[in-house]
């Protein structure tokens, strides 16, 4: 957005500790005049009304949410105030205000949840969430629309599948993955620890994405679409894929909640599998049908999974490197992990 000229206004949710390293490079940096944080909270209607009628922006993007899926069975109460009610508290004060702003609400392919037989979701697929999180996304998705039709707000939904990037947080399976094995690979941890190996995701580069986030408010009426790649692969074949370009020679053994993945080059297990790890319900497969969004925005991803993983990789294995060379306090610090 900054490059495209934006004055850009961040909502910045208070925390005691800082928690803004992913975009630490942009403040202070005379390359980036136009960005600003200002403090407000989606769950407090009165900080989002305040911000707004001073603001007054043209865009607003809804990005904010308790985003993981997990974590939402331990808060669900505040995931649905944060991911559903946020929604709904941003949208009644544009309603309010009367502003003529176009509103971009982040819905998810968590909403399709446990899809039935359909190989492909677009945007006509029904909705069947599976968690907290799912269900709160459906009720914005459902609210954008609601607030559309009635009061004539441009309020578009963005049905993202999976995208990653090296800023993905590190509780998420792709970053745990990347950051896990390269750390494996020298020596600073002894195994990496996941949960469902055979769940299949639709994984996609989050800059290819935010262009075609763009896109969606950019259009000339505001209307839903679903942004995805067509290519799904399971959580097995993104550790294969890493394993490989590390040149760990990986082979599986065993079943279940005992199988284990070991480096043949030195007899060593680098992969656990951790019950904790495994959902109470899951989304087993996500396959999103971009079409829409190819014919009339123009829009498709240019980066596939290969090349997805190896920029993660990349990314992450040289951060391993410093946490080698500087020691780990260093590198907690710099990527608050
Ligand atoms: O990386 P994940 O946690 O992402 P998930 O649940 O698909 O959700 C992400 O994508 C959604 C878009 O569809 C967003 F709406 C949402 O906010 C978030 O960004 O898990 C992916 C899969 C799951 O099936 C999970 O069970 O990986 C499996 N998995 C296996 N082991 C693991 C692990 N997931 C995590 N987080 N950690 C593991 O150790």
């Amino acid at each position: 957005m900054l490059k495209k000229g934006y004055l850009v206004y961040g909502l910045q949710r208070r925390a005691s500790t800082p928690n803004t390293y992913r975009i630490d490079h942009l403040y202070d940096n005379p390359k980036f005049p136009n960005f600003v944080t200002i403090y407000g909270d989606l769950s407090e209607s009165s900080s989002l009304l305040n911000i707004l009628s001073q603001i007054k922006p043209d865009e607003i993007y809804n990005l904010g949410a308790q985003s993981h899926v997990q974590v939402s069975f331990d808060v669900p109460e505040y995931t649905a105030n944060v991911t559903g009610l946020g929604a709904l508290r941003l949208l009644d004060v544009v309603r309010h205000l009367k502003l003529p702003v176009r509103y971009y609400q982040a819905s998810s392919s968590e909403m399709f949840g446990k899809v039935s037989n359909e190989k492909y979701q677009n945007e006509n697929t029904p909705f069947n969430p599976q968690s907290p999180y799912g269900l709160s996304k459906v009720f914005a998705y459902h609210l954008t629309k609601i607030y559309r039709d009635s009061y004539h707000i441009f309020a578009s939904n963005g049905i993202l599948f999976n995208h990653e990037s090296p800023r993905r947080g590190i509780t998420f399976v792709t970053r745990k993955i990347t950051m896990g094995l390269s750390r494996v690979k020298l020596g600073l941890q002894g195994t990496l620890k996941l949960g469902n190996l055979s769940s299949q995701r639709d994984w996609g580069y989050a800059k290819d994405y935010v262009e075609g986030i763009w896109k969606i408010i950019q259009y000339k009426t505001p209307e839903d679409f679903v942004l995805a790649t067509g290519e799904t692969h399971t959580v097995r074949q993104f550790v294969e894929e890493a394993a490989g370009l590390l040149k760990f020679n990986l082979v599986w053994k065993g079943k279940g909640g005992k199988e284990v993945g070991i480096d043949k080059k030195r007899n060593k297990t680098i992969i656990e599998i951790d019950p904790s790890y495994f959902r109470l319900k899951e989304v087993d497969y996500l396959l999103g049908d971009a079409s829409k969004a190819k014919k009339l925005l123009n829009w498709k991803p240019k980066v596939n999974f290969r090349k997805l993983v190896e920029i993660m990789l990349r990314n992450d294995f040289d951060l391993a490197k410093k946490e080698l060379k500087l020691g780990r306090k260093v590198f907690v610090k710099k990527i608050n992990i």
